[in-house]
C-alpha cells in the first residue's frame, strides 16, 4: 500500500456488478420474506400501538405505492419528491417507495419551519411532497401537490378522508416495481449537510451509495454477531431523515430481516418501556440519549435485560460518560461508530466483542473503504499515531453537492471529512476533533452560516458571527456574537427569539453575545476558532 493510506483491515466485500440494478430490487432480493405469519418476525412495529408490518406487507406496500405515485404523479427517474414526515412505520414505504418508481427523495427534519421547508422547496425543485397533517400547513399554497402520509396503514373510524388520497396511491396490489429507470450511478436520495463550511446543501447519494451502505455497513456490521440477523430487534429512537436513522431504520435493517420498533419521537420513559415490551436487542443512539437512558437506570429503571449491543455515533462521546454506561449495563456490548451524510453513514465501527476493547475509538474502517490522514500544513499523508484531516474514499462517498457534483472528483474521489483524527496500529481510529464549522447539537448539525444568513436580516444588527459552545446536555449549542446598530437597544433574547422564529427548534441560538466588532482574515473570512477560543477563556474564567 502506498505510504500513509489505510485500507480497510476487513477483507473486501463483494459489491454487485449490474450498472442497471437499483437500490429497491436489491434489498429486496436479500430480503428473506421468511414463512408464514405468525412465526416469521415483524419487519416494522409501532412502539406505541404495536401495529406491525411483516416483510411481505412491506414489500406489497412499497411496490404498490411505488406504482401509484408514477400513475398519479408521473414520478419517474429524476423526479424529486420531498418528504417532511416523522418517524413511523409508514416513513421507510414512502422512502423506498420513491426511489422504486425511479425518484429521488429528500428528507427533513419534520420540526422545520415555513421559511426552511420554503427554501428547500426552491432547492430542489421537487414534484410533489409526501408530508404529514402538521407539516402540510407549513407549506406555502403555491408548492408542489401535496400528498399527506398516515403514521399508520390499519385504517380506523377516526383515521379521517385527509388520507384517503395517500390511501387510493395503493390501490394497485402489484407484488412488483414499477419498470425500472434507473441504475447504479443514477441519484436516489438527497440529503443535507453543511460540508466543511457554507450554507448546508443537498448530498447527491445514488442507488451504488445506498447500496454500498447496505453492504458494507448494515449487513457487514450485523455479520459480526454470533446470532442471526432476523433475531435482531432495533429500538428506532434516532430520527429517519437524517442519514444515520435513514441507513439503518428506513433502508438497511429492513433488508437483513430483522425488527425495527418505531418511536415516533423519542421520550425516554417509552424507550426504556419499549425495550421491555419488545425484547429490544440492539439500540443506536446519540451520546445525549445514552445520558438520559444512565440517569434513567440512576432512578431505577431496570437493567434493559435484552440488549446486546448499544451503538453511539453523530457526535464526540465523554469518556466518562463510556465507562458510566459499561459500568451501568455490564451485558452490554458498546461501540462507538463514525459515519457522515457525505459517506452514505459508511464509515468505522468498533467490534468490541473482540477481547481488544477499545471503547475511546470509533473503530476499524468499513470493508472496501480507504482513509487517509493529512497534515494541516504540509499536505503530507500521515502514519498511524500522528494526527490530521481524515480523508475517506471508496463506494460510499456520495456523487457530491447538488449544483456541485463533482465536490469530490476534484478531489480524485477523495471526500475531506473535515474532522481531526488520527489511527493506532491496530487500525483503530480516534475522532480528535472538527475542524469544519458545522455545530452538533444532540448529534444534529447545524450550519453556522444558515443562522447567520437568518441574523443578517434583522435591521439593528450589522454583523455577526455564529460558532458553538461545549455544552454538558447537547454537546455544543450555537452561540452568535453580534454587532449592533450604533444606538440600539437590541436585548440577547429578543436576538434569541427572533431566530427561534425562523428556524426548528433544534437549531436555536441559545446564547448571544454583543461585540463591538467581529473578528476577520485580511480576506474578509470570519475568524470563527478566535471566537470559539474566546468562549473558552469565559467558561475557565
Ligand atoms: N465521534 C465524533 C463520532 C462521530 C462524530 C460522527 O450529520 P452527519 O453528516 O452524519 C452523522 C452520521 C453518524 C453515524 C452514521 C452511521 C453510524 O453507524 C454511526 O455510528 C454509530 C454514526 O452524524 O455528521 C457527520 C459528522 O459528525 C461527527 C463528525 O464531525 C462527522 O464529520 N461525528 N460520528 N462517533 N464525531
Amino acid at each position: 500500500a502506498a505510504a500513509g493510506l489505510y485500507a480497510s483491515t476487513h477483507p473486501p466485500v463483494p459489491l454487485p456488478a449490474d450498472p442497471g440494478l437499483s437500490f429497491v430490487p436489491h434489498i429486496f432480493s436479500r430480503l428473506p420474506l421468511g414463512s408464514a405469519p405468525p412465526h416469521s418476525p415483524p419487519c416494522l412495529l409501532d412502539a406505541a400501538t404495536a401495529a406491525s408490518l411483516s416483510r411481505a406487507d412491506l414489500r406489497r406496500l412499497v411496490s404498490s405505492l411505488a406504482r401509484g405515485l408514477r400513475r398519479a404523479h408521473n414520478v419517474r427517474a429524476g423526479s424529486v419528491v420531498l418528504l417532511v414526515l416523522p418517524n413511523s412505520v409508514a416513513f421507510p414505504v414512502a422512502f423506498l417507495a420513491v426511489l422504486a418508481a425511479g425518484g429521488v427523495a429528500t428528507t427533513m427534519n419534520p420540526s422545520s419551519s415555513r421559511a426552511e421547508i420554503a427554501e428547500r422547496l426552491r432547492d430542489t425543485a421537487p414534484s410533489l411532497v409526501l408530508a404529514s397533517p402538521e407539516n402540510a400547513a407549513k407549506l406555502p399554497p403555491s408548492a408542489a401537490p401535496v400528498v399527506l402520509v398516515p403514521e399508520t396503514f390499519n385504517p380506523t373510524p377516526s383515521a379521517g378522508h385527509e388520507f384517503a388520497p395517500f390511501r387510493a396511491l395503493l390501490d394497485s396490489d402489484a407484488d412488483d416495481f414499477p419498470s425500472a429507470e434507473v441504475g447504479q450511478e443514477d441519484a436516489a436520495a438527497v440529503l443535507y449537510s453543511s460540508g466543511t463550511s457554507g450554507r448546508s446543501k443537498g448530498v447527491v447519494l445514488t442507488h451504488r451509495n445506498l447500496i454500498a451502505m447496505v453492504e458494507l455497513f448494515v449487513r457487514f456490521e450485523a455479520s459480526q454477531y454470533a446470532r442471526p440477523a432476523c433475531d435482531n430487534v432495533y429500538l428506532a429512537a434516532l430520527p429517519m431523515f437524517h442519514v444515520y436513522g435513514l441507513s439503518l431504520f428506513a433502508a438497511g435493517l429492513l433488508s437483513l430481516g430483522s425488527t425495527v420498533v418505531v418511536m415516533r419521537r423519542f421520550d425516554v420513559g417509552e424507550a426504556v418501556r419499549a425495550v421491555h415490551r419488545y425484547k429490544v436487542t440492539h439500540l443506536p443512539l446519540v451520546p445525549p440519549i445514552m445520558a438520559a437512558l444512565l440517569r434513567a437506570k440512576a432512578t431505577g429503571a431496570s437493567s434493559l435485560d435484552s440488549l446486546v449491543q448499544v451503538s453511539s455515533g453523530a457526535a464526540p462521546l465523554s469518556g466518562k460518560l463510556v465507562q458510566d454506561f459499561i459500568k451501568a449495563f455490564p451485558h452490554v456490548d458498546f461501540i462507538q461508530g463514525y459515519g457522515m451524510t457525505e459517506s452514505t453513514a459508511v464509515g468505522t465501527r468498533g467490534f468490541n466483542t473482540s477481547k481488544h476493547k477499545k471503547y475511546a475509538s470509533v473503530g476499524l474502517l468499513a470493508p472496501n473503504m480507504h482513509a487517509k490522514i493529512v497534515d494541516l500544513e504540509t499536505g503530507l499523508c500521515l502514519p498511524p499515531g500522528s494526527c490530521g484531516e481524515l480523508w475517506l474514499h471508496g463506494p460510499a462517498i456520495m456523487k457530491g453537492y447538488l449544483n456541485d457534483e463533482d465536490t469530490c472528483t476534484r478531489n480524485d474521489g477523495w471526500l475531506r471529512t473535515g474532522d481531526l483524527a488520527y489511527f493506532d496500529s491496530d487500525g483503530c481510529l480516534y475522532i480528535v476533533g472538527r475542524l469544519k464549522d458545522t455545530i452538533k447539537y444532540k448529534g444534529f448539525q447545524i450550519a453556522p452560516a444558515d443562522l447567520e444568513a437568518v441574523l443578517v436580516q434583522h435591521p439593528e444588527i450589522v454583523d455577526v458571527a455564529v460558532t458553538s459552545a461545549e455544552d454538558e446536555e447537547a454537546g455544543e449549542i450555537p452561540v452568535a456574537f453580534v454587532v449592533r446598530r450604533s444606538g440600539s437597544r437590541l436585548t440577547c433574547v429578543q436576538v434569541m427569539e427572533y431566530v427561534a422564529k425562523q428556524v426548528s427548534p433544534y437549531k436555536k441560538v441559545r446564547k448571544v453575545i454583543f461585540v463591538e466588532a467581529i473578528p476577520k482574515s485580511a480576506a474578509g473570512k470570519v475568524l470563527r476558532r478566535l471566537l470559539k477560543d474566546s468562549l473558552r477563556i469565559d467558561a475557565a474564567a
